[in-house]
């Protein structure tokens, strides 16, 4: 059935049922004179290319691939359309390595047609820190889908990782491959309904007008939690210890110290977006919430291009209940003209969704561990990682 990944070191569903074999490594690392010292070969037209992506046409041409290749929903209504500032923020984290970001290109015209990333991450899976490649942005071009050209994709990049002496992986996909280690639900929280309405992201409800709707779906104007305000610079170690300690309660989640919190979670317009509270007496931060930036392409609409969509990132409450918090998350991102705010069913996530008006979406998202087991899986609500 999965003639490729049936070759690779991960939970293959035969083994589902063996409750003997232990959490951890699937297989050993290998010594480094033993990894492959060159490249996979492509078929004859096309050639690897290591991008950089400082390089702005390149960034440009990456930019384009994906906008035009990448992930639609399953009625190919909508394209996830990664802007460029984006990229190069999900690509260059703390200590990226540029030859973990593999482009192919047709030799002759040098177009751009597939690329592969990984950026390095150190997760935590229950008490076990590894150090990890977390892959994205596989895209192989429509015109040459089908041609198991993603195989060879992902042996290279694994072959890279390796160099490296990294020998685990972690990645998410919409489809299912041997094995999740669990399978989320995206929710959806409509802050523009007229004209999700009007591009079919989401449909008039039964008896519903669209001025009820609207009504529904109302925010303040203004955040309501006394001390909420934007991160800055000065917060991150503030912020590090907040979302430690949060971190240290879910089965997986990445194990991040302040030079990560810097690249993660520090505002950048259009990119990533942090909020805390300060408390006006203390001063102290108490609570803190997150949420990154994904246009969709609308596909054949005569009224829209692009719906701007808010991710659920990274939240932590100590003091200010989780709902009032995402309350707020709501608040800011409809006055910062988001149509849509989006989350999935991790980490507490559960325990406002309904509540604050987000609905079910009719996609799912599966998390994956390359060469690492996690017997049985866990619960969305156990992972506490959130991938872009
Ligand atoms: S998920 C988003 C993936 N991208 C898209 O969906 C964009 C639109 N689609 C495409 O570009 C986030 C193509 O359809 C792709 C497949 C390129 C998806 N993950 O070339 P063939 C990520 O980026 C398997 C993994 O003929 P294609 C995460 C499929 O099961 N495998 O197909 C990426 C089959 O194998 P099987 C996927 O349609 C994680 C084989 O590919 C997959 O022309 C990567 C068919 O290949 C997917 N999303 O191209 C793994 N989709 O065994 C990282 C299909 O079933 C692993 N396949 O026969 C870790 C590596 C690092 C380890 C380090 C130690
Ligand atoms: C790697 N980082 O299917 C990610 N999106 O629900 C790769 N549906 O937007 C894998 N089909 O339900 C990504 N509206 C996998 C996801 C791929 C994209 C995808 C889904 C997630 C989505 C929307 C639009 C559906 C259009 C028709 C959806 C309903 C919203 C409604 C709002 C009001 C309250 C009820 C729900």
């Amino acid at each position: 059935r999965h003639k490729f990944w049936e070759t690779q070191p991960v939970g293959q569903f035969r083994d589902a049922a063996d409750t003997s074999l232990p959490d951890g490594p699937i297989e050993p690392p290998t010594p480094l004179s033993e990894v492959r010292a060159d490249p996979y070969p492509l078929p004859a037209a096309f050639e690897w290319l290591t991008c950089d992506l400082d390089d702005d046409a390149l960034l440009a041409d990456l930019y384009s691939l994906l906008a035009h290749n990448y992930v639609e929903d399953d009625e190919n209504m909508f394209r996830f359309n990664y802007s460029p500032a984006f990229l190069r923020w999900a690509l260059k984290p703390p200590s990226f390595f540029r030859a973990w970001h593999i482009g192919v290109r047709a030799k002759e015209s040098k177009k751009l047609v597939a690329f592969i990333s990984g950026v390095p991450a150190r997760i935590r899976a229950r008490d076990d820190v590894v150090r990890m490649a977390e892959i994205n942005f596989l895209c192989v071009h429509k015109k040459l889908r089908s041609k198991r050209l993603a195989p060879v994709l992902i042996r290279e990049v694994t072959r890279r990782v390796h160099q490296e002496n990294i020998w685990q992986a972690a990645y998410t996909a919409g489809v299912v491959l041997p094995t999740p280690i669990t399978t989320c639900r995206y929710w959806h929280r409509s802050l523009n309904p007229k004209k999700l309405i009007d591009v079919g992201f989401s449909r008039l409800g039964p008896r519903m007008t669209m001025s009820r709707t609207v009504r529904l779906y109302k925010l303040p104007d203004a955040p309501l939690t006394p001390g909420f305000r934007r991160m800055e610079l000065r917060d991150v170690a503030a912020v590090t210890r907040l979302l430690r300690a949060y971190l240290a309660r879910f089965v997986v989640a990445p194990d991040f110290d302040e030079v990560d919190v810097e690249h993660w979670l520090l505002p950048q317009e259009d990119v990533v977006d942090s909020y805390l509270v300060e408390s006006p007496e203390t001063h102290e931060v108490t609570d803190f919430c997150s949420f990154y930036t994904l246009p969709s392409s609308v596909l054949n609409n005569a009224n829209y291009a692009t719906l701007k969509a808010a991710y659920s990132y990274y939240n932590v409450s100590t003091k200010t209940p989780l709902q009032q918090l995402m309350n707020d998350a709501l608040i800011v991102a409809k006055q910062k003209n988001y149509d849509v705010f989006n989350a999935l069913d991790v980490m507490e996530n559960e325990s406002f969704l309904k509540e604050l008006k987000f609905g079910p979406g009719d996609g799912q998202l599966h998390y994956y561990l390359y060469n690492y087991r996690i017997r049985n899986g866990i619960k969305p609500s156990e992972l506490g990682l959130v991938l872009l």
